[in-house]
């Protein structure tokens, strides 16, 4: 109990210093020198991912939220700590309705090559909206990252969207759908960037991944 606590708060700290986005990898060769360890977050278009990184790092504007779902085509690398301890790297997000099919197809190729040969990467978030729970969208995702190895969390967001009932089930259901996915961790995360519910427990989670 003593180390969960001082784990906590060694994660409330880190997310409370010194932050900063590093780059956009729009293709793998540009991609920063593999020297620290990283955990990606992944995700629908419009699930609440900036959000989330906002949150995790009480800034408003370090990722940007937007309604326009589907811009954003590249990696971007946020250094975390001084001295640096992790990255965060924000995936693309996928599944939006209207999305050309050549651009489907390089997200696949730069997430999937990414996930495959990227030897730092700690683990991943997989945010699924708690309105809508994991969609085949998600499913093929999750199949990518157990293919790939990679071990990932689910992370229900926009928890305040949803009756705390509506969010019991879904969160029974999200933990027995990960069991039958090899590289699914069994703790599920329920969030709120709005409330901030959830946020601590997950920092201290992404703390965990990174050091572990
Ligand atoms: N109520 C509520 N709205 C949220 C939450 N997280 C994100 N949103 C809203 O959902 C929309 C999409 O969020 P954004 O972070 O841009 O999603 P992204 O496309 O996954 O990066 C925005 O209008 C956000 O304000 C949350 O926890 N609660
Ligand atoms: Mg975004």
């Amino acid at each position: 109990m003593e180390e969960d606590h001082d784990l906590a708060e060694r994660a409330r700290k880190l997310f409370a210093g010194p932050i900063e986005f590093l780059k956009s990898a729009p293709e793998l060769q540009f991609l920063p020198d593999p020297d620290v360890p990283e955990v990606a977050f992944a995700g629908r278009s419009n699930v609440g991912k900036s959000s989330l990184l906002n949150a995790l790092t009480n800034r408003n504007k370090l990722a940007r939220t937007s309604n326009t779902p589907g811009r954003t085509q590249e990696l971007n690398f946020f250094n975390i700590g001084d001295p640096l301890q992790m990255r965060l790297v924000d995936m693309p997000g996928y599944g939006f309705a209207d999305a050309p099919k050549d651009m489907v197809k390089r997200w696949r190729y730069l997430v999937n090559d990414f996930l495959r040969g990227r030897q730092v990467l700690k683990r991943t978030l997989v945010l699924v909206d708690s309105r809508h729970g994991l969609k085949p969208v998600d499913r093929e995702v999750m199949k990518m990252l157990d293919d790939a190895a990679v071990s990932y969390h689910l992370v229900l967001t926009k928890a305040d969207k949803v009756k705390p009932s509506a969010l019991g089930s879904l969160y029974e259901a999200t933990v027995a759908e990960a069991r039958s996915h090899p590289a699914a961790h069994p703790a599920i995360f329920a969030t709120s960037s709005e409330t901030g519910s959830g946020i601590a427990e997950l920092r201290t989670a992404i703390l965990e991944a990174a050091i572990s």
